[in-house]
């Protein structure tokens, strides 16, 4: 066992920084091979602060010079080791100036500055600015900035940082520059700068106080026919947070630059938000409706940040849910009112429920499981996770499920006046929802400091005599590394019970109407029974409405109360999740046969309650397509105690089979009725249409016969969209049809400008069901395949080892070779990106031990390669006894 590892940092030794810094002077001389950056800043000294020296850290810089008010200081006045620079100083007042030169060019990691296309680029969050400066790079020490940039005009012309553009000229020796100011102040992760040849779309608008502002939104040449949609996201975000939470823009302009190589989605830099293409760039030739929709929420969410996460930010690192579970929680909801309609609320619910139980719960169960706000980490880069920002995010909800809307809304506004300007923690956020709501939420702490998903296992008891009914709650958590045994949470449980003509009952706990249809019941210890009164009849419980917690909801439903949920429930997020658990249970037995040898059948109440709902035409087409989507196979196998991911794709794939043919006709009315006529829109209602007809197309290629391939060729032939035109092509590539290839190649020619859609196109071969580690193989020697952009390294590497579970996980082990030999490729590049795909192993002692074996060595192979703290977190703790 090696044991080089990097020391874990804890939040228990959070010390106040030495020195605050007030003011950031910097200037850039921008050259790839070569940037000059100096800095000047003025620090104060901290009373609090319990370091001697003045403590700066700075990774793969070359440090020309630095000045201690305004005297050189030499080798000896100062220590630097392992990328931090201590500094003894005992003033009071100080004034710092460093040089440093930076390779741009060679900066493949895609954090600090770097190139991209011939532009330049900053990452800072979390811990890039230290590769631009020397410089307290902690996001509690915040400052004011003032950014002068210099560079060639030719070769960029455009000059971007954050705040307003002050003054801008010519050097007169073919360069030029621009000199920025940010009002505000902040830590140096929020700083960016941008510089290239880029265009950009710009337009003003008045905000709720009458101020104006310039919004832009900045691209490479040549795609300002993509922008429209991110600007009108941008608009209806600022507008939505004015609505909903009185919070408005507070700087004069607000930009969004799209770059092409880009570690993840978006960054909310202080007025200059920088994204990834995939989240910036949409016309219907080249976005799909989830395209579409995801731009929305990337916009609004970087948006929100402004006020959560930039105005309040903060205090160390191990509170990144502070500003990231909150903001998440702000794009759902975003996302849900610009739906508008109760049935779009619960499709936006059902998607973000599934990507906690797809992701998050796996994670929560596996060998990186942490809190929500963690006691350690290695590389604070391995945890902007599902858990910090989906579970956080579900966190939050909850107050809003405990305290109403409107008392959430307190809760925020005295958050905004208790910490407006601040770098605080995540008990500040409750403090302040507690205080503006006179609620003890003491308990609702274990939330943040337990990791693991909590099981909330239901019992009922009816008593036709005295009309009473009782349901008893207990909840059980399993361990988690570091975590032994867990403390009872605090839960909100949704409930409402409906009578036997599917109505909801009016609500009596102990003789007190508490409810017309729901009430939240507050489940905070190990067990608790609540008992209705005045129940006049059996009713049938319909729990954890709308998801009411991040938990494993435990009771024993029979297959006539699902199949009537289903049908009646006033929630609909509860009739989805009673067909999911119908067909849950139908998969896991079907697995089990599949496992067995033993003959498989399908079950007439299922496709009997799919059918009623598939052609129940007063429901929302989009409504109905989550309900005819069957569980993914990572979620059933996470209800396995030994996961088989062919007997997994097997089962699911019969079911889908077998539906495809016991509804077909019901299918091939669903998509001549969901079709959408004239000009292509991204709205809810138009997507959803789609949504349902290529779900329907989905099946009936299920049979792959000849009015299958035909229905898919003529769709993609007549395709004036992008959402049309991948379904059916993916309709083709998974069957036999004669013209997959042909298609697949007329894609690829048509699209091959669009890097975005060439995405699509590997990700797209990466999953098929006939994709292995040749194919995937093959592609990476494709022209247009590049192990150094993120996106298309996702596409296929990540799709293929994410996203195609059955071929991934092949019996002989080659899948977990080709993963290692990956990690190990991406982690020289880039450590994120290395990091991200070593976590597709973390959970291989849940698989057959034939499995388990081969898993075992890869895992050992990448351990044994020279890697970046990053992956070798990742790593270590997979590997870990548990
Ligand atoms: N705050 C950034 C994430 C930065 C990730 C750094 N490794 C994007 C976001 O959550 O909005
Ligand atoms: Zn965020």
């Amino acid at each position: 066992m090696r044991t080089d590892t990097s020391p874990a940092i804890y939040r228990k030794d959070y010390t106040p920084p030495s020195y605050w810094v007030r003011t950031v002077q910097m200037g850039f001389d921008l050259d790839p091979a070569a940037t000059r950056v100096a800095t000047r800043m003025t620090l104060e000294r901290n009373p609090a602060g319990r370091e001697q020296a003045l403590v700066l850290f700075g990774e793969e810089l070359e440090l020309v010079q630095i000045r201690l008010n305004g005297k050189a200081l030499s080798r000896r006045d100062y220590a630097l080791k392992d990328g931090v620079l201590r500094i003894p100083v005992k003033l009071d007042q100080i004034t710092l100036e460093i040089e440093t030169l930076i390779r741009p060019d060679k900066n493949t990691s895609l954090m600090g500055l770097y190139v991209s296309n011939g532009n330049f680029f900053t990452q800072c969050e979390a811990e890039g600015f230290r590769k631009i400066t020397y410089f307290p790079d902690r996001p509690d020490v915040m400052a004011q900035y003032t950014v002068m940039l210099r560079a060639d005009k030719k070769a960029y012309p455009v000059l971007l940082s954050n705040g307003n553009l002050v003054e801008e000229g010519d050097l007169g020796d073919g360069r030029h520059y621009a000199l920025w100011e940010d009002p505000f102040k902040k830590p140096s992760y929020l700083f960016a700068l941008v510089a290239g040849q880029l265009v950009c779309q710009e337009e003003k608008i008045k905000l709720q106080s009458g101020r104006e502002a310039l919004l832009q939104v900045w691209v490479e040449d040549g795609n300002l026919d993509k922008t429209q949609h991110a600007m009108d996201s941008l608009i209806n975000s600022i507008r939505w947070d004015e609505r909903r939470f009185g919070l408005e823009l507070d700087l004069d302009r607000f930009m969004i630059v799209a770059v092409g190589d880009f570690n993840m989605g978006a960054m909310e830099n202080k007025g200059l938000n920088i994204f990834n293409t995939k989240y910036v760039l949409a016309n219907p030739r080249i976005a799909t409706d989830v395209d579409y929709a995801n731009i929305e929420a990337v916009v609004g969410h970087e948006y929100f940040h402004n006020w959560t996460g930039n105005r309040v930010t903060c205090r160390d690192w191990f509170q990144l849910s502070l500003k990231e579970g909150l903001t998440v929680f702000r794009d759902q909801e975003f996302s849900a009112d610009m739906v508008g309609t109760d049935s779009g609320r619960a499709v936006k619910r059902i998607d973000d429920v599934r990507v906690l139980r797809q992701a998050q719960f796996p994670e929560d169960a596996g060998p990186m499981a942490h809190p929500v706000r963690p006691d350690s980490f290695v590389e604070i880069s391995n945890f902007y996770t599902v858990t910090i920002y989906e579970k956080g995010a579900e966190v939050v909800r909850m107050y809003q499920t405990l305290l109403g809307r409107d008392g959430f809304r307190k809760g925020m506004d005295l958050y905004f006046k208790r910490h407006d300007g601040q770098a605080v923690e995540c008990d500040d956020f409750r403090a302040a929802m507690s205080a503006a709501n006179g609620r003890d939420l003491t308990q609702f702490e274990r939330w943040y400091s337990q990791a693991g998903t909590p099981h909330v296992k239901a019992k009922t008891s009816y008593d036709p005599v005295q009309k009473t009914y009782d349901i008893t709650l207990s909840q059980f958590c399993a361990p988690t590394p570091g975590q032994d045994r867990k403390q009872s949470f605090h839960i909100p449980v949704a409930l409402g019970l409906l009578d036997s003509s599917g109505k909801d009952m009016t609500l009596k706990l102990d003789g007190e109407v508490v409810a017309i249809n729901t009430v939240v019941l507050e489940l905070t210890s190990a067990q608790q029974t609540f008992r209705f009164t005045d129940v006049s009849e059996y009713p049938v419980p319909s729990m954890l409405r709308n998801f009411s917690a991040p938990v494993v909801l435990e009771y024993d439903y029979s297959e006539e109360e699902l199949a009537f949920l289903m049908a009646h429930d006033s929630d609909a997020f509860n009739r989805w999740e009673a067909g999911q658990r119908l067909a849950t249970r139908r998969l896991l037995a079907l697995t089990a046969a599949v496992q067995k040898s033993d003959a498989l059948t399908i079950d007439p109440a299922l496709s009997d309650s799919l059918r009623a709902t598939l052609n129940d035409t007063q429901l929302d087409p989009a409504f109905r397509e989550t309900v005819l989507t069957l569980p993914a196979e990572t979620v059933v196998a996470e209800q396995m105690d030994v996961i088989d991911p062919q007997a997994i794709h097997t089962a699911r794939r019969f079911l889908r089979q077998s539906l495809a043919q016991a509804l077909q006709s019901d299918f091939v009315r669903a998509y001549q009725s969901s079709q959408t006529d004239g000009p292509y829109s991204p709205d809810a209602g138009s997507s959803g249409k789609r949504a349902l007809k290529n779900l329907a197309l989905s099946y009936i290629a299920e049979l792959d016969d000849d009015y299958a391939h035909t229905l898919a060729q003529a769709q993609y032939d007549a395709a004036d969209n992008m959402t049309d035109r991948m379904a059916s092509l993916s309709a083709l590539v998974n069957s036999q049809a004669p013209g997959k290839a042909a298609a697949l190649a007329r894609f690829y020619s048509d699209f091959e400008q669009e890097p975005l859609v060439i995405d699509k196109w590997f990700s797209l071969q990466a999953m098929a069901r006939t994709a292995d580690v040749a194919v995937v193989r093959t592609l990476m020697q494709h022209p247009a395949f590049s192990i150094k952009n993120p996106n298309r390294a996702r596409s296929l590497i990540f799709s293929f080892c994410n996203g195609n579970p059955s071929r991934f996980h092949a019996a002989d082990g080659s899948g977990y070779v080709f993963w290692a030999e990956q990690v190990i490729a991406l982690d020289a590049i880039n450590p994120q990106m290395g990091a991200r795909l070593a976590r597709s192993l973390d959970r291989w002692r849940k698989y057959a031990p034939a499995l388990q074996e081969k898993m075992h060595a890869a895992l050992k192979h990448v351990a044994a390669a020279k890697l970046s703290k990053d992956t070798k977190e990742v790593v270590t703790k997979s590997l870990a006894a548990t």
